[in-house]
């Protein structure tokens, strides 16, 4: 059966998909849309996902929206290695970490993430979030010198869903747009040893390199 993967680039949301994907060696096809010419506003594509956004993963007749909904599809559906444990007290753990992260982390980076990647929203207002976004940033920091990961001992959905947001918006504060804002942000995100290690370890994984 063939796998469809519907995604726009930059992506950070589709990033968690596709690194699950590679993580589990699934083979599949890309469809790269772009919102800026309506390419996820046509009808073939509302037939998928009425709502419009990327990512869409299409396995045979099954058919999800939504990242965090499709790295749960991709478990269930594939399961080495396995993404939310292996028991109910990891499991539990990882979707914790996951809505935590989707509650009161994400909320913060897309603040940056928006003005910055996708030139979307108020590039001031980065400001605003920085002391919150250092504070979670010192306490993920905390959670990861226990074993690496955020649950468990090993690599999980947490990770992969929390990685590719951080990162965009690590490189995106490197850039001469970000005109030096949210730099405690950067310093955190570079000098934390954890997460620094954190960052590291994930981007070997996924066969990229981090400066
Ligand atoms: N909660 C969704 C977020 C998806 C999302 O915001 N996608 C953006 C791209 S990162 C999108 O589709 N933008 C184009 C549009 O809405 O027209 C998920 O996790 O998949």
């Amino acid at each position: 059966m063939t796998i469809t993967f519907f995604h726009m680039q930059p992506g950070p949301f589709a990033e968690r998909c596709l690194m699950a994907l590679r993580l589990k060696g699934i083979g599949f096809e890309e469809v790269i849309l772009d919102p800026t010419l309506g390419q996820n506003r046509t009808p073939e594509f509302l037939s998928l996902n009425p709502r419009g956004t990327l990512p869409v993963l299409q396995d045979g007749s099954v058919v999800v929206r939504e990242s965090q909904a499709i790295m749960f599809y991709l478990d269930k559906a594939y399961s080495e290695p396995p993404l939310f444990g292996t028991t109910p007290k990891e499991a539990g753990a990882i979707m914790q970490a996951i809505w935590d992260q989707t509650s009161y982390i994400e909320p913060l980076l897309k603040s940056i993430i928006g003005p910055l990647v996708f030139g979307k929203g108020d590039l001031s207002a980065v400001d605003a979030v920085e002391q919150k976004l250092v504070t979670e940033l010192e306490a993920l920091d905390r959670v990861l010198a226990l074993t690496g990961w955020i649950v468990g001992n090993a690599i999980s959905a947490a990770d992969l869903s929390l990685y590719p947001l951080l990162f965009a918006v690590r490189a995106s504060l490197r850039e001469p747009a970000a005109r030096n804002r949210c730099q405690a942000v950067l310093t955190a995100l570079d000098q934390l040893p954890n997460l620094r290690s954190w960052l590291q370890a994930i981007a070997k994984i996924d066969g990229a390199a981090i400066e």
